[in-house]
């Protein structure tokens, strides 16, 4: 959530072109942030503004545009589930971030397969292993079947059929490559809840990710109970290589939407992971030669109770309870200097209205909820960003409509700015300066200081869930519906 960019602009006018590079249409929600590598830009939206004639109805999208124009090289289309909207959330769009290292990208579709997209698209050719992008792109519905909704069902998750008349959608220039693909549902058992939410973290031969393995549509019931909550994928096959072995499904509130984070600690490498249950671990990352034929589980080196005196059993019992629940974490653990910073509290939409701000000592091994914490600080409401730690300050954001500046060391509050709308994109400090979008539609420019300096506050009239991020010179800032570059100087609409 910090970056070297310099030369960023404090302000920007979509309606004047005002420091506005380009411009380009999503769909009508983005919960995905923009990722910028090797001159294209990366962002999940869904397909209420269809860019290509042939996908039409509720798809999830993935967009790759021209980092200098704006212009749509390919996108990855998928069809939703249907045999549950609860699986995957009506016009929901595909809310993963990309991860992308040389010309491999990887992410969660709204399906919950992981896939490895070719950064050059069909341009070069269909590339394996994977070559069935048809059958994957094709509903088996002409026309979109109203997804199912009725709550307390025995509708298990289905895997995508093809059509009837076996017609398939042919893949076109426009369409996305696929080199492998992962079915978190049917190759490791989760249970898929609203949406698959990943940032897949890419370390040696390896892939680590949250499954979003959740609760079915009662949001009182697990429904796969023993499937893993982490795993780690090889990212040459997308084979399944490791999987955590904390039973921690069946006190899952809600989800596992938080992703796993990993920093060299006292010279051994630790994985961080927040589960859905309220737990914060650290364990060893897999040997990059692991032995073959078998599921490795991964090694615990420490746990920590992000609310030790939050119910722990049965808790599903406190769904909608707005006052007594268990925690869930949605932010990433960040690490720095030897401490991990993690934000969470009950559930935005069906737990309590409390949430915190803690740092952690991740130096202990072992059951470290009594003696790991170093401070604690409380937010407001509910929060689901993750922490930007920028020269001694911690900035967090929360959904009682409140941005932080809290002091490094001692977890004091240095100032707070009361926003307008929840927040559900973090903030991301660059250029000596925080961005942050909320879920009313303004956008905040803070200087990133000791003293509190609003630099901006603009309204872009969409509500944001997307972080703000930079690449050479340019801010990349994405709405429900639009995205923007954003560069010092630019004039364009
Ligand atoms: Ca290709
Ligand atoms: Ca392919």
């Amino acid at each position: 959530m910090v970056s070297p960019e310099k030369g960023l602009p404090d302000s920007f006018d979509p309606k004047t072109g005002q420091n506005i590079k380009w411009t380009a249409k999503l769909g009508t929600q983005n919960h995905s942030t923009p990722i910028i590598s090797r001159g294209r830009v990366y962002v999940g939206t869904n397909n209420n503004e269809p860019r290509d004639p042939k996908h039409q109805g509720d798809r999830g999208v993935f967009m790759c545009f021209d980092e200098k124009t704006g212009e749509l090289l390919w996108q990855l289309v998928v069809p939703k589930r249907d045999e549950d909207a609860y699986m995957d959330w009506p016009r929901m769009g595909m809310s993963s971030t990309a991860s992308v290292e040389g010309d491999r990208i990887y992410l969660v579709d709204n399906r919950g397969a992981v896939v490895c997209l070719d950064a050059k698209g069909m341009a070069d050719g269909n590339d394996g292993p994977f070559r069935d992008e048809a059958a994957y792109m094709t509903s088996p519905t002409a026309t979109d079947a109203k997804p199912f909704q009725q709550i307390g069902a025995e509708t298990r998750p289905l895997t995508l059929q093809s059509p009837a008349d076996g017609k398939l959608l042919q893949p076109g220039p426009l369409d996305a490559d696929v080199l492998w693909k992962f079915d978190l549902v049917a190759e490791a058992g989760i249970w898929p809840h609203d949406a698959a939410h990943s940032s897949v973290l890419i370390h040696g031969n390896h892939l680590y990710l949250n499954t979003a393995n959740g609760v079915d549509n009662t949001h009182k019931r697990i429904r796969a109970p023993g499937a893993p909550t982490l795993v780690v994928l090889d990212k040459t096959t997308g084979k399944l290589m490791a999987r955590d072995d904390e039973n921690i499904a069946p006190n899952v509130f809600h989800n596992t939407w938080a992703s796993p984070s990993l920093a060299r600690v006292n010279g051994r490498e630790l994985l961080f992971f927040c589960g859905g249950n309220g737990m914060v671990y650290a364990f060893e990352p897999l040997g990059q030669n692991p032995p073959a034929g078998e599921i490795a589980k991964l090694k615990k080196v420490f746990q920590f109770d992000f609310d030790p005196t939050a119910p722990k059993t049965d808790v599903h019992k406190f769904s909608t309870n707005r006052r007594e629940s268990p925690s869930n974490l949605y932010g990433m653990p960040v690490f720095v200097d030897g401490r991990l910073y993690v934000a969470g509290g009950g559930d935005l939409w069906w737990g309590k209205n409390e949430a915190w701000l803690k740092c952690i000592d991740a130096t202990k091994t072992g059951d470290i909820t009594t003696n790991g914490l170093v401070w604690s600080y409380p937010l407001e409401k509910h929060v689901m960003t993750t922490a930007a730690v920028y020269d001694g300050m911690v900035f967090i954001a929360d959904c009682g409509r409140k941005f932080h500046c809290v002091d490094q060391e001692t977890g004091k509050p240095l100032w707070t700015h009361d926003v307008k709308g929840e927040v559900w994109a973090s903030p991301y400090v660059a250029d000596g300066k925080v961005f942050l979008g909320t879920r009313s539609g303004d956008f905040y420019v803070f200087a990133a200081g000791k003293e509190k300096k609003v630099l901006a506050e603009l309204e872009l009239g969409t509500p944001m869930s997307a972080t703000t991020t930079a690449a050479n010179g340019v801010l990349y800032v994405a709405t429900m519906t639009h995205l923007y570059a954003v560069q010092s100087g630019a004039t364009g609409k």
